[in-house]
Formats: structure tokens, C-alpha cells, sequence
């Protein structure tokens, strides 16, 4: 069960928790058009901060854009509501969901001109894929559900029907006793987990599938200018699933998954099994930026 908070931020004001509803024939909720993002706040030495603000909320306002709906509130407001909410909920860590809906008024597939709705929720959430599989590894199985295409609902957008994909894959996955389920694209080549981009070592160079299959992950971008930064090669790539079973080492990154490396694909180990030296050099670096502890990257965190 989610962790609850207090209150939550729905079109310009803050409504108790339990009071955050909406109307069953809200548009969203039956054809998926909508857009959120998932944004992380930890606790630093000098107070919160939220890891890549600006950055998640211009993928949101992007999103929007892809999908034709036009935000009533502008990013400064919207940042402005993600900080107030932190605040108001005296939260020091947490998880942050940013959504933009349409809302009642028209059904039928044509949106004519049903509100668009916004809201941020804000709530503690520990490590997504568990505590253990951030330290020593998940085990992850190719899915038998494609990754979506951009000419079927597109990739760049993090809209909120898309998911569906997701969740079919996810469910598969741990129905089968995995921990997660890695998406192929509509070529055959590995694109990314449910909510989470996919890395790969081999011989010492960090490979990531390109972006036409996959979100461009704000974590994603940010391991690759890590990388960069330490001097380890990164080549966006595809590649397939057979090169992750002989990859010196696997991880999956995003904001809720964080850096979690894969011990095992299908039933094959990965690496012997266990986190490599780059996965932790990545994943140790991160963590320390995130929790303010690395300068060189103070500016990826809005202190609160
Ligand atoms: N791919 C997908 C499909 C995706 O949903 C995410 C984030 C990523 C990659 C990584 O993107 P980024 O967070 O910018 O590094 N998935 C969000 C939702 C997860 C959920 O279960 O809800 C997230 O991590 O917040």
C-alpha cells in the first residue's frame, strides 16, 4: 500500500488526501490521454532537494505537447506547487507525481473541451525494486510484450496509457517469479524495463539502446554524462537480448528504480551474478549526487 501524506495539490490548491477524487467519467480514465512524471526528492547535508527539477518538468510540458493538451498552468507554476507540496507535507525524502488529465465533460474519443486537470501528489517511497536488488542485483525476463513504437502511441511522451504496455509486461514478469520484465522494440532489439532505461558493459564501454524506442530517461542522460565524466566510454546502440547474457554487466536506471543492477536475464546469469565495478562506480556516484554529496553536480538539485 502507498505511504499516504496529508494533503495533495489539485488545480491550484491543496485538497486533504482522502479528498483527491474524481468523477468516474473522467476523459483519462477511459482512453489513457494524459501525462505524469516521476520525480524524486532526497534529503541532503543542507536541507531537501529535488535531483533534476527543471528537467522533469519540461519532459511533462513536453508530453503535453505531444499529446495536443495544453497545460492551464505554466512550468513555474507547476514547480512552484511540486516545492509547496514537499513543504506542506513536511516530507523530507519522497516520490513526486506530477499529472496532467483531461477531465469531465465529453466522452467519446474526440476530446472537445473537457478540462485539462493537474495534479501533484507527493509521498515516501523507498527503493522501487527492493533494498536487496539495489545492492546485489534483480533478475529480469525479456517480456513477450513488445515495446511500444512511435508511430503507435509514440516514445517521448510519458503518457499515462502507455502504461498499460507496462503494466501487462511487469505482471508477466513477476507472475513467472522475476523481479522485472525487459522490453524488446518492434525490431527484435532490447529497448527498456517498464519504467526504467537499460544499460549494458562490455569490455569496460557502457552501451544503451538510442532513444527512437525508448523515454529518454532523465537518469538515463544523467549515468551517461556520469560516465563521460569518469572517462568510461558510452555508445548508444542496439544491441539484443543475447548480448546482455554475455555482458560483463547490466543495470537498469529511472527515477523510481534509481541505478539497480541486473544479476540475472532469462535465467542466465549476468556478469557471475553480481554488480561489476562500473555498475558501482555509477551507482555509488549517483547516490552521493542525489544526496548532495558530489559539488562538481550541485547544480542538478533544487535545494528546498
Ligand atoms: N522508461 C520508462 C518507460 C519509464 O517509465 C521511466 C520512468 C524511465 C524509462 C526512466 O526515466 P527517468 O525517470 O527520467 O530516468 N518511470 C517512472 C514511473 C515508474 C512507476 O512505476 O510509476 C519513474 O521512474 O518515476
Amino acid at each position: 500500500m502507498i505511504e499516504e501524506s496529508k494533503k495533495i495539490w489539485m488545480d491550484g490548491e491543496f485538497v486533504n488526501w482522502a479528498d483527491a477524487n474524481v468523477h468516474v467519467l473522467t476523459h483519462t480514465l477511459h482512453y489513457g490521454t494524459g501525462a505524469f512524471e516521476g520525480i524524486r526528492c532526497y534529503k541532503t547535508g543542507k536541507g531537501s532537494a529535488i535531483f533534476r527539477l527543471q528537467e522533469h518538468v519540461a519532459r511533462l510540458f513536453d508530453s503535453c505537447h505531444i499529446l495536443n493538451i495544453k497545460c492551464p498552468f505554466t512550468p513555474e507554476q507547476i514547480s512552484r506547487a511540486i516545492i509547496d507540496s514537499i513543504k506542506i507535507n513536511k516530507l523530507r525524502e519522497c516520490y513526486i507525481r506530477p499529472l496532467i488529465y483531461i477531465g469531465y465533460g465529453a466522452m467519446g474519443l474526440f476530446i472537445k473541451d473537457n478540462p485539462v486537470r493537474v495534479a501533484v501528489a507527493v509521498w515516501p517511497w523507498g527503493a522501487y525494486l527492493g533494498e536487496e536488488g539495489i545492492k546485489n542485483g534483480i533478475r529480469v525476463k525479456v517480456s513477450s510484450f513488445t515495446r511500444l513504437h512511435a508511430n503507435i502511441t509514440m516514445t517521448k511522451s510519458k503518457t499515462c496509457g502507455d502504461y498499460v504496455n507496462s503494466t501487462l509486461a511487469k505482471s508477466e514478469a513477476l507472475a513467472s517469479g522475476y523481479d522485472e520484465a525487459l522490453l524488446l522494440d518492434t525490431n527484435g532489439y532490447v529497448a527498456e524495463g517498464t519504467g526504467q532505461n537499460i544499460f549494458i558493459v562490455r569490455n569496460g564501454v557502457l552501451h544503451t539502446p538510442p532513444l527512437p524506442s525508448v523515454l529518454e530517461g532523465i537518469t538515463r542522460r544523467s549515468i551517461m554524462e556520469m560516465a563521460k565524466k569518469q572517462k568510461i566510454e558510452v555508445r548508444e546502440t542496439y544491441f539484443t537480448r543475447d548480448e546482455i547474457y554475455i555482458a560483463d554487466e547490466a543495470f537498469f536506471t529511472g527515477t523510481a528504480a534509481e541505478v539497480t543492477p541486473i544479476r540475472e536475464v532469462d535465467g542466465r546469469s549476468v556478469g557471475g551474478g553480481k554488480p561489476g565495478p562500473v555498475t558501482k562506480k555509477l551507482q555509488g556516484l549517483f547516490f552521493k549526487i542525489v544526496k548532495g554529496e558530489a559539488p562538481a553536480y550541485k547544480a542538478w538539485l533544487t535545494t528546498i
